[in-house]
Formats: structure tokens, C-alpha cells, sequence
């Protein structure tokens, strides 16, 4: 007995929404392949941008650019969800079908799209969990995300770029007659055998639309300030001491006596050639305010009004080249791999990068990074290194 027979798998004959059609998929997919395109994209920028190395320097203009292209990483992933649960809602009864009588060549275009499609799905639904779970800071997990979300995306570029051109003709079919077109359905769905419930094809893409939306709305307000009220997703609203959010506080990053120690001092080194600074020796040295934003890979972002002294101010002090690499230490020592980061010649040379001691008119928030933070324009937030102990210039 096949397990068809034995009613274990329904038969696509079954399903018979007038929903369920290629019109209503191909719409939705082409929405969905859309989101997936921003995503790819802006993850190849942010991947890039993370990277210490880089052949190719990262602009350091415009001051607000990696905040858009994260913010629209994350909003872009957050309404993929939705579209992705319709999506998978209106084509899964084919899953059910069998494949047809043996010709080699259908055969062939049939198995390399129901390959496709499995790693299109399996990979869509891993990279919208975890980068969701990222988002809301929740990481149940012990892989790197940043390694893995990264290599997924092209495992989940190349399934959908496989997908789109075997389906090429049924979508072109679909996107050119309208919604209620039957022609491509599948029998059971179609008139007089297809059901047409409460809602129509067009309710359904309207509601589609409306919760793609919502869900962009809901986390777009942890990147847009007027957006705050609506973010209810958002998982930090602009709380935080001097109007910024908080990932990790001074208390749990362990730092707080050596930060606060009268002892504490800035170690700016240049091969041989080292100083030693303390707070009031920085605050000497001529002060100069940004306004900058922190970004962070996680999606949300807020401007600040930074004040502090120009990082190739510091440079010059140990007779270095003002666009060196940079290697900055956090007095945090354990944990994270952004304690230790890199700060590029391009970016230290920028007049806008400063190591800040004061933010909003106010000396820095221990869990801002007192006594002094990394505070460079477009940069991902996780390179704006707090607490910083030591920096020094690269060979
Ligand atoms: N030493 C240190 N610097 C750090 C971090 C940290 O945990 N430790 N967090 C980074 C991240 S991920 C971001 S987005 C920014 C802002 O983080 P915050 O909200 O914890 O201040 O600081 C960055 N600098
Ligand atoms: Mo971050």
C-alpha cells in the first residue's frame, strides 16, 4: 500500500480554495523576492562594512548611510514574515502532487525545482527566525549568527534565482491577466470545483499588504524617531540614560572599577612611541562635537550629539599618519569579539570621528562608554567601541 492510500499524504485534489492559485503566488513571491533582494543586498553592505580588512575602504560618508541600509535590512526581513507565511500558505498543497509520467526532460526541470524549492524554504525560514531572534536580541542559539546568516543568504539567493527561472512562465502568465484569472490553476481550485470562501483574491493580497506593512511599521520605529510610539516590536524605544538605548550596561560588561578608577588612563601607542592620558589630560585637548548616529546590525538606531576630541587629534600626538589603521581595546575584556576592533585609516582620518567624553552636553553615561567611546559616521554600531582602555596604530 503507497502511503497515499494509506491517507498519510492528502492529495492536492483536496484543496480546493479558489486562493490557492498561481495569481495570488506570483504576486506575493514577487513582493517576497523583493524583500529577500533588499535583504541580500544590504547584508552584503553590513558584512562588508564589519569586515577589519577591507580592499575597498567603506565610505565614511554619508554619517547616516549604515543606518539606512540596516534599518531597511531589518524592516525588510520583518515583512518578509508574513508575506512568506501566504506564500507558503497558497502553494503547499503542490507538494502533494505527483510527479508526472517518466520524460526525461520534465522530469529533470521537475526534480531541480522541488530541490530548489526545498533549500528556498528551508533557508527562508532559517534566515527570517534567526534574524528575527537577532533583532529581538534573543539568541538561542551557539553558531556565530553573523558567519551563518551570511553564508545562508547565498545558499537562499541561488535556490530563488533557480526558482524564479524555472517558474518564469507560469509568473509572467500570472502577473499579466488578472487576479481572478483561472487559467493556471490547478483543477481542483478552479471553477466549478474551487471554493470561494468569505474572502476574495484581492481581500487576501489587500490583507497580505496591510500585515507586511504592519510588521514593517512595527520595528521601523526602533530606526525612525517619529515612528516610536508605533514600534511595538521594537525592542528598545529610546530608553536608555541621555536619550540613547542600551545593549549592554558598564555593570554587566564587568568594567565598572576599572573605568572609574582615579587610575585609569588612555594608552595611545604608535610603535615606540606611546602616551598615557587621563580624562581631564583629554579634555584639555581641543573638544569637538558630531552628531552622529549609533547603528547597530540588530536594526535600531539613534542620533547623538557627541562632544570629545578628534581621534587623528590623538594620532598626531604620537606622530602617526592621520589615516593609520587602528587597533582600539576596551578596558571590557572578556566576552565579545567587538571589545578588540578596527578602526581604518579612512575613518580615523575623518574630522568627524571622535573618541567622545560627553554626549548631549553631558559627560558620557558609564553605560555610554565613560570615560571615552569610538563615536565614527557611517559605521556599524557594534564597531563603536566603549570603554576604551587603549589605541593603537597598526604597521
Ligand atoms: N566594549 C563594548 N563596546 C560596545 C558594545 C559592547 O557590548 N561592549 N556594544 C556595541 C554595540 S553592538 C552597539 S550597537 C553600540 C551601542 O551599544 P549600547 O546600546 O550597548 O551602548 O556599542 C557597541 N560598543
Ligand atoms: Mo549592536
Amino acid at each position: 500500500m503507497t502511503s497515499r492510500a494509506a491517507g498519510l499524504v492528502p492529495s492536492p485534489d483536496r484543496f480546493t480554495s479558489r486562493l490557492r492559485s498561481p495569481a495570488v503566488a506570483a504576486r506575493v513571491g514577487l513582493w517576497l523576492g523583493i524583500t529577500f533582494g533588499v535583504c541580500f543586498l544590504t547584508g552584503l553592505l553590513s558584512h562588508y562594512a564589519q569586515q577589519p580588512s577591507q580592499p575597498v575602504p567603506f565610505p565614511t560618508s554619508p554619517s547616516w548611510g549604515y543606518r539606512l541600509t540596516q534599518g531597511l535590512h531589518v524592516v525588510a526581513g520583518t515583512a518578509a514574515v508574513p508575506l512568506l507565511l501566504v506564500k507558503l500558505w497558497t502553494v503547499y498543497p503542490r507538494l502533494f502532487e505527483r510527479v508526472g509520467p517518466f520524460r526525461p526532460g520534465p522530469l529533470l526541470v521537475t526534480v531541480l525545482e522541488r530541490l530548489s524549492i526545498a533549500v528556498l524554504v528551508a533557508t527562508a525560514v532559517f534566515q527570517l527566525a534567526i534574524g528575527l531572534a537577532n533583532s529581538a536580541q534573543w539568541y538561542p542559539w551557539t553558531f556565530s549568527f553573523r558567519a551563518t546568516h551570511y553564508a545562508t543568504s547565498f545558499v537562499l539567493i541561488g535556490a530563488l534565482v533557480v526558482h524564479i527561472a524555472v517558474k518564469l512562465p507560469v509568473i509572467r502568465r500570472a502577473l499579466g491577466a488578472d487576479v481572478d484569472d483561472e487559467s493556471q490553476d490547478r483543477e481542483s481550485a478552479r471553477s466549478p470545483r474551487g471554493t470561494q470562501g468569505v474572502l476574495s483574491r484581492r481581500g487576501l493580497l489587500r490583507t497580505t499588504w496591510l500585515a507586511a506593512g504592519v510588521a514593517a511599521l512595527a520595528v521601523a520605529g526602533q530606526s525612525v524617531p517619529g515612528l516610536r510610539q508605533v514600534s511595538v516590536f521594537g525592542v528598545r524605544s529610546g530608553d536608555g540614560p541621555q536619550g540613547i538605548p542600551i545593549n549592554g550596561s558598564a555593570a554587566a560588561a564587568g568594567v565598572v572599577p576599572a573605568v572609574t578608577s582615579e587610575a585609569w588612563r588612555l594608552s595611545v601607542s604608535h610603535g615606540e612611541r606611546s602616551v598615557e592620558l587621563s580624562r581631564d589630560d583629554l579634555l584639555a585637548m581641543p573638544q569637538r562635537t558630531e552628531t552622529l548616529p549609533i547603528a547597530c546590525v540588530e536594526g535600531w538606531s539613534a542620533s547623538g550629539t557627541w562632544s570629545g576630541v578628534r581621534v587623528r587629534d590623538l594620532l598626531a600626538l604620537v606622530d602617526a599618519p592621520a589615516d593609520s589603521d587602528l587597533r582600539v581595546r576596551s578596558m571590557q575584556t572578556d566576552g565579545p569579539s567587538y571589545t578588540v576592533t578596527t578602526l581604518q585609516g579612512n575613518f580615523a582620518a575623518d574630522d568627524r570621528t571622535l573618541l567622545a567624553l560627553g554626549l548631549d552636553g553631558e559627560t558620557l553615561a558609564l553605560d555610554h562608554g565613560y570615560p571615552c567611546r569610538i563615536i565614527a559616521p557611517n559605521r556599524p554600531g557594534v564597531l563603536q567601541t566603549k570603554w576604551v582602555g587603549s589605541i593603537e596604530v597598526l604597521a
